[in-house]
């Protein structure tokens, strides 16, 4: 690994996707990517962005803004579609917060996304209209950023949609499988996983990374 080059980018660990917060999004095995990012951040890492889910309480992502609407149905927006989710990641509230466990020592940024009402961000680096930036990608760069480790919540969304444009903008972009949790069936993770590495990702897990 190499300190100057080297990011781990930790997506979404936050309450509001686990087992704790059973009302809001909660993803099986979420709770289980703490310890594992907690272990590479002890490591390989020495440094960490996190990226935290932060929407306003009527956020158009959400089933409950639209009437007859239920979560998982999908809606077609301005920008495209747009699956419609149980109300999560409400500002300010405890589900939304950054997982207490997580070890925030070695983490320079914490980026916020998903803030404007009419659209949701699942990616670091653009919204879901695919061109408004987030900044991440030039304040990587400005930092000497080339190779970008991604782990976190979840998979095929916000940790795979982050790979996808960080590939796109040209970073060396790895996805550590085993510090990742899933949400929605496996079907979806598989077609994504074979887009991504037709884009030049690699996946690993947390044992390529840390010694034996
Ligand atoms: C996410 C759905 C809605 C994620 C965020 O972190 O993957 N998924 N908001
Ligand atoms: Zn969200």
């Amino acid at each position: 690994m190499n300190a100057q080059e080297d990011l781990l980018l930790v997506v979404d660990p936050q309450p509001t996707f686990m087992a704790l917060c059973p009302d809001e999004l909660p993803v099986p095995g979420a709770e289980a990517v703490i310890p594992a990012i907690n272990r590479l951040l002890a490591g390989p890492f020495a440094r960490a962005v996190v990226t935290q889910d932060w929407h306003g309480p009527d956020h158009l992502s959400f089933a409950s803004q639209h009437p007859g609407r239920e979560p998982y149905e999908v809606l077609e927006m301005a920008y495209g579609p747009q699956v419609l989710w149980p109300d999560h990641a409400v500002q300010g509230s405890a589900g939304a917060a950054i997982h207490p466990d997580l070890d925030m020592s070695r983490v320079a940024l914490i980026l916020r996304k998903g803030m404007r009402r009419e659209i949701d961000s699942y990616s670091a680096f653009r919204e879901n209209d695919r061109t408004t930036g987030t900044g991440l990608a030039e304040w990587m760069r400005g930092i000497g950023v080339r190779r970008v480790f991604i782990a976190g919540i979840t998979r095929p969304y916000c940790v795979d949609w982050s790979a996808a444009d960080a590939a796109y903008l040209g970073f060396d972009v790895f996805v550590i499988e085993d510090a990742c949790a899933r949400l929605g069936p496996g079907q979806a993770l598989d077609e994504s996983k074979l887009a991504l590495e037709a884009q030049g990702v690699g996946f690993i897990t947390t044992a390529d990374l840390l010694p034996g």
